[in-house]
């Protein structure tokens, strides 16, 4: 990561956005007060360009993201020999919890249905494309390549990324230069994915303007109302996996108090809320789950690293809420089927978000495609993206602390002292 993520520069550029959003929200203001609705559009048009630019650099670098990220993690791994019981164990934990987090994210936005009362202009173009289920299974494995690349489809790229990964460390010595070759490339997409997120400030502005002068917006109240909504469902959600079940999780299989694991890992979870950067995090992390909660290092050691790249239930929660409620907002009815196909893209596009600010935020957009929703609902997001990126950094890091646990004690099932309290 060229820039840490816990760098002044990542700071500097939260409250970049916070400040491009209080003038968007002051110019959209002045122009609803000031203008006739039905010359909104006139004034809307160029902020909508250069929302629509913003968005499209994001969808530029997705692809390379999940590429090098999810190829990097598993290719750090220091245990290949270790790969197979505890690689599949690991991994299959961090697909239930992250498939958990998911569901209640859908449960809780399905309950409190947030956008229900915006209408909001939806591209003629744009419409939910009913992707069959059976497809977006079989699409997992491409049948070309490139194909898959060049068209953007994350599942495949995921799929690829893992097999690769996967290849690299069990070649072990002989995959040395292409091991070299994705470390350096993973460090030049964050480095671009940086410069792209120097443009968020006006890009998200720019969006946000976009929201608000859209003619079927309708009063102000109904639509920071919804937007409550849409933070309590994501928050309220995130609250839920925390504080129920990943502690049932530790108490059920790990054989652990919660009480005393969290108050072991605090020192990371506030880290994490305050970086919004499970990488930043990450030395934090590690020292409270083998220093203060004593879970076994080697666990902590194989498992981390991996749950820092591939396991992010926060996120995964956090973009399943954000893909229904934009579909509400937009007027759109998702079918059952379409529900599901957001549980299995949020899950899987979790996997191939960065532990770096906003990273959700970026890989959305997969998750929007997936069901074709257009990416102007985008904008209904971005502008209070912050403080629930901090929120489910949080959850992202308890959740791999969890799972250092559970393996911790799958190692080493009679040790007392693993976070006996
Ligand atoms: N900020 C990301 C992380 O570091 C999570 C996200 O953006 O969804 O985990």
């Amino acid at each position: 990561m060229t820039t840490s993520p816990d760098s002044a520069w990542y700071k500097q550029l939260h409250w970049q956005i916070f400040i491009g959003l209080l003038v968007a929200l002051v110019y959209g203001l002045v122009v609803r007060g000031a203008v006739d609705p039905s010359q909104f559009e006139s004034y809307r048009a160029p902020f909508s360009f250069v929302g629509e630019l913003f968005i499209r650099l994001l969808k530029l670098i997705i692809i390379p993201l999940i590429l090098t990220s999810v190829v990097t993690g598993i290719q750090s791994l220091k245990e290949p020999s270790e790969l197979g019981r505890l690689g599949v164990f690991t991994v299959g934990y961090y697909l239930m919890t992250t498939l958990l987090a998911v569901t209640v994210g859908i449960g809780v936005v399905n309950v409190l249905q947030p956008g229900k009362g915006l209408n909001l202009s939806a591209p003629e173009d744009g419409g939910l494309e009913p992707t069959p289920l059976s497809e977006v299974f079989l699409n997992i494995v491409p049948e070309n390549l490139f194909g898959a690349f060049a068209a953007g489809d994350m599942l495949p790229t995921i799929f690829v990324a893992i097999l690769t990964g996967l290849a690299i460390l069990a070649a072990g010595e002989r995959a040395s230069l292409i091991r070299k070759f994705f470390t350096q490339a993973n460090d030049l997409v964050l480095m671009v994915t940086d410069w792209i997120m120097a443009t968020a400030p006006v890009g998200v502005a720019a969006l946000f303007v976009s929201t608000l002068l859209d003619p079927k917006l309708g009063d102000l109240a109904t639509f920071f109302g919804d937007m409550g909504i849409y933070m309590v469902s994501v928050v309220g959600g995130l609250a839920i996996h925390a504080f129920v079940i990943l502690p049932l999780i530790l108490l059920l299989i790990a054989r652990i108090q919660p009480f005393f694991y969290l108050s072991a890992l605090a020192p990371a979870l506030l880290t994490a809320f305050s970086t919004a950067s499970s990488s930043a995090t990450y030395p934090v992390t590690h020292e409270c789950v083998t220093e203060r909660a004593k879970v076994d290092r080697k666990a902590a050691d194989f498992v981390l690293p991996l749950g820092a790249t591939i396991n992010m239930d926060g996120t995964a929660l956090y973009e399943a809420v954000a893909a229904v409620f934009i579909a509400n907002a937009l007027g759109f009815d998702l079918t059952f089927a379409q529900q599901l196909i957001i549980v299995l893209t949020a899950t899987l596009a979790a996997i191939g978000a960065a532990g770096v600010p906003s990273a959700g935020l970026v890989t959305m957009i997969i998750v929007l495609e997936s069901v074709g929703l257009p990416g102007t609902g985008y904008a209904l997001v971005v502008a209070v993206d912050r403080i629930l990126d901090m929120c489910r950094t949080s959850v992202n890091v308890w959740g791999d602390s969890v799972g250092a646990a559970v393996v911790g004690r799958f190692m080493s099932p009679n040790r007392a002292d693993v976070a006996s309290g």
